[in-house]
């Protein structure tokens, strides 16, 4: 399906900066995984446009230089072996700086393969071993009440942004993570789904059935929401739209893994392999070609980085982001 369809004019965030944001994602991920020679590509292009919109959207509350700040909402990449997904959102955000990206899986780098809180700037909970971050987070969410913090509106307890994977919810222990959340009414719990219907050995549904996510959330006491989760609009109205009752927030955003990367896209091989040069250069050159069509689809300019450095850098496959 062409990127332009399903998308409207935005008329309270910006739509083409939070594409271009994740289209830029896209373009680090690949380029990140081409030079460690190993990692996830598959799992961190579904998700680049739900983190775009958390990190570039309005949506998630946080001040790049100062990362402590008590009102702070928390991002915790459940699904930890996405982190290069997480590397690109920080160095856009200015957090990271971008030529760090390529040292992503070198000893001794900030950066590892899984997110290290005790290394790397922006990063909340060290995660990688999966179905660990909705326990975390329930924590977290619940600690915040307790303490009485207010988040950035004043009003209302930070929030914790949580993404899960759809393989990861076949760990048992997300599932008394969910009783949990309902029972001490943890509204300031959003644990987004990446729902691509793959997990390292194939097909979810054939490895063990997770069926309907949405449903199962609700019926343990959860307000739940199916998404596009490569629509950046819904994924911001469904997140910003006012909520009146005191349940923790499940998003089921069905994804394609590897969205973006024709040769990629629900091939269940490309979970845990890095592309080859080659492979990185046609994937640059789609992924640029994806931002001009979307742009031309909104009648509207690319940014002057993108028109200069990014894209004319990416048909040519030059470094991360020119
Ligand atoms: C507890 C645990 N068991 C196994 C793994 C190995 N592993 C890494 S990724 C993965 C598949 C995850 O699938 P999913 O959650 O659907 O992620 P996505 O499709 O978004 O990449 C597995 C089994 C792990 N990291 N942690
Ligand atoms: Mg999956």
């Amino acid at each position: 399906m062409p990127l332009t369809q399903n998308f409207s004019v935005p008329t309270d965030f910006d739509l083409c900066l939070v594409r271009e944001q994740a289209n830029k994602m896209r373009v680090d991920i690949v380029k990140m995984l081409t030079a460690a020679g190993s990692g996830h590509p598959g799992g961190s292009l579904s998700a680049a446009d739900i983190v775009s919109v958390l990190y570039f959207g309005g949506v998630m509350s946080y001040d790049p230089a100062d990362l402590k700040a008590p009102w702070r909402d928390r991002f915790i990449l459940s699904k930890g072996h996405a982190a290069p997904v997480q590397y690109a959102a920080l160095a856009l955000a200015g957090i990271i700086d971008e030529e760090e990206l390529l040292t992503i899986r070198q000893l001794g780098s900030r950066l590892q393969g899984h997110p290290d809180a005790s290394k790397c700037p922006g990063i909340e909970v060290s995660t990688g071993s999966l179905g660990q971050g909705l326990s975390i987070a329930c924590g977290l969410a619940q600690a915040l009440k307790l303490s009485g913090q207010m988040g950035a509106d004043g009003r209302t307890p930070p929030k914790i942004y949580l993404l899960m994977g759809d393989g990861e919810l076949q760990e048992g222990q997300n599932w008394e993570a969910a009783l949990y959340a309902a029972h001490y009414g943890l509204d300031n719990v959003v644990a987004i789904v990446d729902r691509n219907y793959l997990q390292i050995d194939g097909d979810t549904e054939e490895v063990m059935a997770l069926g309907d996510v949405a449903a199962k959330f609700g019926a343990f006491g959860w307000d739940v929401a199916t998404l596009d989760g490569h629509d950046e609009q819904e994924i911001y109205d469904v997140l910003t739209r006012p909520r009146y009752s005191s349940k923790p927030l499940m998003i089921d955003a069905v994804t394609t893994k590897g969205k973006g990367v024709s040769f990629m896209e629900d091939v269940a091989g490309w979970h845990g392999v890095a592309p080859s040069q080659e492979q990185c250069d046609t994937a640059c050159q789609e992924l640029a070609a994806e931002m001009r069509s979307f742009a031309d689809a909104l009648d509207v300019e690319l940014d002057a980085d993108s028109e200069t450095d990014g894209l004319a850098e990416l048909a040519t496959g030059g470094d991360v982001r020119g």
